[in-house]
């Protein structure tokens, strides 16, 4: 039966024997072995009783049958629901209950923490390890592959994202078959990926980047990847000889080249460098060329949105720009109080409209008509501007958002965590500049008495509730915050302030006459 998303990235390849995953040993997964595990899995799930639109919420370490368990979702019609490794046990109750998952697999070492999330929620619960084992792979195991394949229609949906969101409650962006098809296929294209590629594979699969970006481009060119768990330094430098194209978050290009051991002569099958999920500095660009000889193509995107721009594969990659919208994608600078277009040069916010903009936020039509217009343009809440060659340029955000190692923090969420602590008054949580992330979170508390709050309580309080990534790096006690005449929170006099806190440059001095 026809499953566009299935016959396109799977189905092709069922019976090939060429390599799909490779591991840091060298070891082969062929696509057929893949599939044929893909259509074990599909196997039990059907044995569960799931059913097409179900879903299936995974919060697993990276592993071949975690993308494997992708692979049987979009064959079996299920929803494929992937949370960040990071998040706490009460990051995931909202998830699974929001969602209404009905499977849960998760780690065996949280399977105790989750089994009460998992019955509140009326899901089931299975396991799976960061060798792909547990109780999924046990009953999978006794089954025969399946080749069934779920009748879906371009506008079902086949995965379901959370986002945080600038209110604090994160919201699941819904990607029908085609918002992930159709930008896979541009992408193929635009980038040139063929069978003969190895992408040295590093990032997470549970975000658009790493699963949507990176594994569905693969699949659909038919290349293969170098699998490997997490970004591991000296791993990616020893394995990037035997890679054609790598795509990564800039944290991966400023630790590459803060290392001596990454030398240009490692690249020298390399034929392509990505980077995305947040700002390239023009300088990194700039001294990866000076190492490698390779200009890095930038590209931009969201969760909501699959890809929007790139830099030309052949033409002119611009070290600052994310490059121009892709083909069949439209997309626009707008002032965000009226929504008109602004000519180029002017700088606003950036709408996007296409077969990659996603269905909307799962039980969230409100949300949805804030963000989505009813012409089809997505609001993105990113500000840039059009240079007089076409390519968009980001100089900030019209949102609330820190980006860290290419994962998003939305300070609400950490302020109503601080809030809620003992001895809090109120609290700002704002990013600045650091050299290995990019941004990371400082949180500023204003106490409530004459005592001064407990600082490391209270950061014990925020890891029980918060994914680690979304923590502050610092905690500072102000004795109140900075506010505007209409009493709003003034968060770019703190960035400013403490713009310097993790870079090591001093704040520069009064010249001296003397
Ligand atoms: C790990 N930690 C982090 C981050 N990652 N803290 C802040 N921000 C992070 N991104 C924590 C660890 O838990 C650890 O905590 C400490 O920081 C240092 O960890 P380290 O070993 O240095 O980190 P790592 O494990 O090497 O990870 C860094 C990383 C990783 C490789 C940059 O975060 C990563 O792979 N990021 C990619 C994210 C991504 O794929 N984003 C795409 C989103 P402790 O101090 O307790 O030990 S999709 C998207 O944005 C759109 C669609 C797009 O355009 O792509
Ligand atoms: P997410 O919600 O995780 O999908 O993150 C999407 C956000 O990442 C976008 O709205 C941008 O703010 C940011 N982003 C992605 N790619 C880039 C890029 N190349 N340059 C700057 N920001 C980016």
């Amino acid at each position: 039966m026809a499953n566009p998303l299935y016959d396109a990235l799977f189905a092709p390849h069922a019976a090939s024997d060429a390599p799909f995953l490779i591991d840091a040993e060298g070891s082969i997964l062929t696509y057929g072995a893949f599939l044929q595990m893909a259509g074990r899995y599909a196997a039990a799930f059907h044995r569960m009783g799931l059913a097409p639109g179900d879903r299936l919420a995974l919060q697993a370490e990276k592993s071949p049958e975690a993308l494997a368990l992708y692979a049987a979702a979009v064959q079996t019609g299920v929803v494929f629901l992937p949370l960040n490794t990071g998040y706490t046990v009460a990051e995931l109750e909202y998830f699974v209950s929001n969602s209404g998952a009905r499977l849960l697999i998760c780690d065996p070492a949280k399977s105790e923490a989750l089994g009460a999330v998992a019955e509140a929620a009326g899901a089931r619960l299975e396991t799976l390890d960061a060798r792909g084992q547990g109780s999924l792979t046990d009953r999978a195991a006794t089954l025969k592959s399946s080749t069934e394949t779920a009748a879906r229609a371009p506008d079902d949906l086949a995965a379901l994202l959370y986002t945080s969101g600038t209110t604090g409650r994160s919201k699941g962006a819904m990607m029908s078959q085609d918002n992930l098809l159709s930008n896979a296929r541009t992408l193929t294209d635009l980038w040139q990926f063929t069978a003969e590629d190895v992408l040295l594979h590093a990032l997470p699969i549970f975000h658009t980047h790493g699963l949507f970006v990176a594994s569905n481009v693969t699949l659909m060119a038919g290349g293969s990847m170098i699998f490997l768990p997490r970004f591991d330094l000296d791993q990616v430098i020893a394995l990037l000889p035997q890679a054609t194209t790598m795509m990564g978050v800039p944290t991966f290009y400023t630790r590459l080249l803060d290392d001596d051991c990454f030398t240009g002569d490692l690249t020298a099958r390399m034929r392509l460098f990505t980077s995305g999920s947040a700002p390239l500095l023009a300088e990194t660009h700039n001294r990866f060329e000076a190492r490698t000889g390779h200009r890095i193509l930038e590209r931009y995107g969201m969760t909501e949105t699959n890809m929007i721009t790139s830099n030309p594969y052949d033409g002119a990659r611009r070290a600052g720009t994310v490059g121009v919208p892709l083909p069949g994608v439209e997309a626009k600078i707008t002032d965000p109080e009226t929504g008109e277009t602004l000519p180029d040069g002017e700088i606003g916010q950036i709408e996007v409209r296409g077969p990659n903009v996603f269905q909307g936020y799962w039980q969230m039509p409100e949300k949805t008509r804030e963000e989505l217009r009813e012409d089809g343009f997505f609001i993105t809440g990113d500000l840039a501007l059009v240079d007089d060659q076409g390519y968009f340029q980001i100089v900030g955000r019209n949102k609330d958002l820190i980006i860290s190692g290419g994962y998003n923090i939305y300070p609400k969420e950490v302020e109503a965590v601080l809030d809620a602590q003992p001895g809090v008054k109120e609290s700002a949580v704002v990013g600045v500049a650091h050299p290995d992330f990019g941004e990371t979170v400082v949180g500023f508390i204003v106490a409530e008495g004459a005592a001064e709050p407990e600082l490391d309580a209270i950061a014990a309080e925020v890891a029980e509730a918060l994914a680690r990534f979304k923590h502050p790096r610092k905690l500072i006690v102000l004795p109140e915050l900075p506010r505007n005449t209409m009493g709003k929170v003034q968060k770019n006099v703190l960035r400013e302030e403490y713009a310097d806190l993790f870079t090591g440059r001093e704040a520069p001095r009064p010249q001296s006459n003397g």
